[in-house]
């Protein structure tokens, strides 16, 4: 992990490169736009930085900072329905002002491990 300018992370928390698009903004559907991002999870908060090369927008455009911040609280997470994504083994995540992601990684091992993070958080966090 090399998240230190951001976060202290503690042991049972996550970090790693996983594939993310937004396919909800403000309960609007929007068009895929697949990205290889570093991932940290830490507390509620998910952050995704923006993958090497590129240098295109990010989550939208127009944002000068490479990274984009979401708050689990609230949410949930799910596989994804076969409607969603023609890939294999890729999460739903639904987070709070209308918001879905979908989280993808070629290695399914790698994306059950995030379901179980990314869950643990949520329950972790549901009464806050
Ligand atoms: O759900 P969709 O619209 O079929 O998603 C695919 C598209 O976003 C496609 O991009 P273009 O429509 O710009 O060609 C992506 O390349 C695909 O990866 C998307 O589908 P999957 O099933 O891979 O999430």
């Amino acid at each position: 992990c090399t998240t230190a300018r951001y976060f202290i992370l503690q042991p049972s928390e996550k970090c790693g490169p996983l594939n993310v698009t937004k396919i909800t903004e403000h309960g609007k559907r929007v068009r895929k736009n697949w990205m290889s991002s570093w991932t940290v999870l830490k507390g509620s908060t998910l952050l995704f930085a923006k993958g090497q090369g590129g240098g295109t927008s990010w989550f939208g455009g127009g944002q000068s900072k490479p990274e984009f911040t979401v708050d689990l609280r609230g949410g949930s997470v799910d596989w994804a329905p076969k409607e969603k994504s023609s890939k294999k083994h890729v999460l739903e995540l639904k987070i709070r002002q209308g918001m879905e992601l979908l989280l993808w990684s070629e290695d399914d091992g790698v994306v059950n491990e995030w379901f179980k993070a990314l869950q643990d958080s949520i329950s972790a966090h549901a009464w806050e």
